[in-house]
């Protein structure tokens, strides 16, 4: 379990808030800071060590905050600047961490530094600070490269300046073209990042989520992508083998942010959004020098798949072994489908596609079990706000309601990432369900939630319940956490490949956790024992068939076990 100490992150629980909606203060819709600070008491009621929140700086809120005008202001719909400090001080009397999230790949078109460009002349210093490149053709007509958004489209666009002047230029947003790439190789920017960080560590921030932490650097031969060789889905801003994700350069930038965090009595840490091309080439961004902790995606893409998830434990706790670092788990996050929809039966891995309303019961079961068995893993361990309460992905919401970039930019064709973006239902039997003190919520709550909100589920054998259960035992219990780990399949007398056991050793308490990931029963090996600590579901049993007792585990069930 976490202590207190600099190496709490090595196992911490981090809860993250999408900010916008979380809980609502004021009654205009938008999550904001003030909310969240009220919710400091539930979250420490949950047993979570630490709360990573989304963006909340001052932004047109294009994308959702990660389209940021200033980093050193709060957006004012948000709150402001002495809210953050509110927010610290209630998080950090319950012993909570604060991480927050910074953005330095892009920033907003409206950030002063791009409007500078905007008003200066081709080739003056502001435009150094982007990715600025002239455009290809006779007359500068065709993008510098063939590159395509990761929201889709060109990832270049005109730049066309604030009198209207067109140029022979164009500049490059891998998201979208509200979020110009900023240049990396200009030491004006390396400069600026790191006063911004210093900024929020100096007010007590005690941690940094690195937004798309493997594309700040661009191959600076600026090479075509063939992309006819790339399988469609990993178009969508998956870790292919890329000119601007993953350069070796890019681990130079941490480096130097390693060294500002651990300037600091208590160090500082950062964990890495990083959509590597592998958990090879994910170790190398977590080196003793570099980040602290990374996004284990690889692990978030093996759905509830036995002989996936084996696979993706094996890779990543090999590979982050190699540098010394603690593995993350991560099953949600506000860029992805739910995993209570995702893992149900039919539905398909790729974490963005869109999900059809089917077996949500068995969604949710699965969904429960995928947690607990992600709970006992070594690490730490990432929870996405509402998958507490069991939330599914919000397949129907109103075209004119959605604001995802993805979706406009597919007019329409992908629905995108609002469904998982749902505000929070905290109580009551209307919406916005205790959301905030009105009826509105700037993405509507579907009118079948009043079941789902916390005051709902505060008592009885709820989803929040579940989680509570869990995450206390994990904190109780002596073996999980940062450790050892062996998997215990070979005590398997009839082998299965869709079940699961490993056992953390300790001296006196070992844990074992076993997963069903089949529709059906399952008969424990009498090994395992039949002490079982927690269940993600009802049907497990002890049964005696005349040998001596063992356990039986139903179907789509993990359990931990005193083993
Ligand atoms: O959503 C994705 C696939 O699941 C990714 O391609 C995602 O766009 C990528 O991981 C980067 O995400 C981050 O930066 C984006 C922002 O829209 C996302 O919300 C953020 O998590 C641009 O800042």
């Amino acid at each position: 379990m976490p202590s207190g100490d600099n190496e709490w992150w090595r196992d911490a629980v981090i809860y993250q808030v999408y900010p916008r909606s979380f809980s609502d203060s004021d009654g205009d819709g938008l999550g904001d800071i003030p909310g969240i600070v009220s919710k400091v008491d539930y979250l420490d009621n949950l047993g979570v060590d630490a709360i990573w929140i989304s963006p909340f700086y001052e932004s047109p809120l294009l994308d959702g905050g990660y389209d940021v005008t200033d980093y050193r202001l709060v957006d004012p719909r948000l709150g402001e600047v002495a809210d953050v400090e509110d927010l610290i001080d209630a998080a950090h009397a319950k012993d909570m961490k604060i991480f927050m999230d910074i953005v330095p790949n892009h920033t907003s078109s409206a950030h002063a530094w791009f409007q500078e460009v905007l008003h200066s002349e081709p080739g003056s210093p502001a435009w150094d600070r982007y990715v600025i490149k002239e455009g290809k053709g006779a007359n500068h007509e065709i993008p510098p490269t063939n590159w395509q958004s990761v929201f889709h489209g060109d990832a270049w666009t005109p730049l066309v300046l604030a009198n209207g002047e067109k140029t022979q230029y164009w500049y490059l947003h891998i998201f979208d073209s509200s979020q110009p790439d900023v240049n990396w190789e200009n030491q004006e920017v390396r400069v600026e990042f790191e006063s911004i960080l210093k900024f929020w560590f100096d007010l007590g921030i005690d941690g940094f989520r690195i937004d798309v932490a493997h594309g700040l650097i661009k191959d600076q031969s600026f090479p075509d992508i063939d992309y006819e060789s790339i399988p469609e889905q990993e178009l969508l801003g998956d870790p292919i083998l890329s000119p601007f994700w993953d350069q070796d350069g890019v681990h130079d930038v941490y480096r130097s942010w390693r060294k500002l965090a651990d300037s600091y009595d208590t160090p500082r840490v950062f964990c890495g959004e990083t959509w590597a091309p592998s958990p090879e080439r994910l170790a190398l961004y977590q080196r003793p020098d570099e980040l602290h902790t990374s996004f284990n995606f690889d692990y978030l893409r093996a759905g509830f798949d036995a002989v996936k998830l084996k696979e993706s434990v094996d890779s990543t706790l090999l590979n982050h072994k190699k540098v010394g670092a603690p593995a993350t788990w991560v099953l949600s996050n506000h860029d992805i489908v739910r995993h209570a929809t995702r893992m149900a039966p039919g539905q398909s891995d790729h974490p963005t596609e869109m999900p059809t309303p089917d077996n949500a019961d068995r969604g949710l079961a699965r969904a429960r079990a995928a947690t607990l068995f992600t709970l006992g893993l070594p690490g730490s361990t990432y929870l996405y706000q509402g998958e507490e309460l069991g939330l599914p992905e919000v397949l129907e919401l109103p075209g004119d309601a959605r604001q995802d970039p993805v979706w406009f930019r597919t007019q329409g064709r992908e629905i995108g990432r609002d469904g998982c973006r749902v505000p929070i239902p905290w109580s009551g039997d209307v919406a916005s369900y205790g959301f905030g003190p009105c009826e509105n919520s700037w993405l509507p709550q579907p009118d079948t939630w009043e079941h789902l909100s916390v005051q709902a589920q505060e008592s009885g054998d709820t989803t929040l319940n579940f989680y509570r259960d869990a995450l206390a035992q994990r904190r109780e219990e002596q073996a999980t956490g940062d450790g050892e780990f062996e998997w215990r399949m070979d005590e398997f007398t009839h082998p299965n490949d869709a079940i699961l056991a490993y056992r953390r050793p300790h001296p006196t308490n070992p844990l074992t956790c076993i997963v069903n990931t089949e529709d059906g029963m399952w008969r424990v090996p009498q090994s395992f024992g039949t002490d079982v600590l927690i269940s993600s579901g009802p049907e497990v049993a002890v049964v005696d068939s005349g040998d001596g007792e063992h356990l039986v585990l139903g179907p789509e069930t993990a359990v931990w076990v005193r083993n």
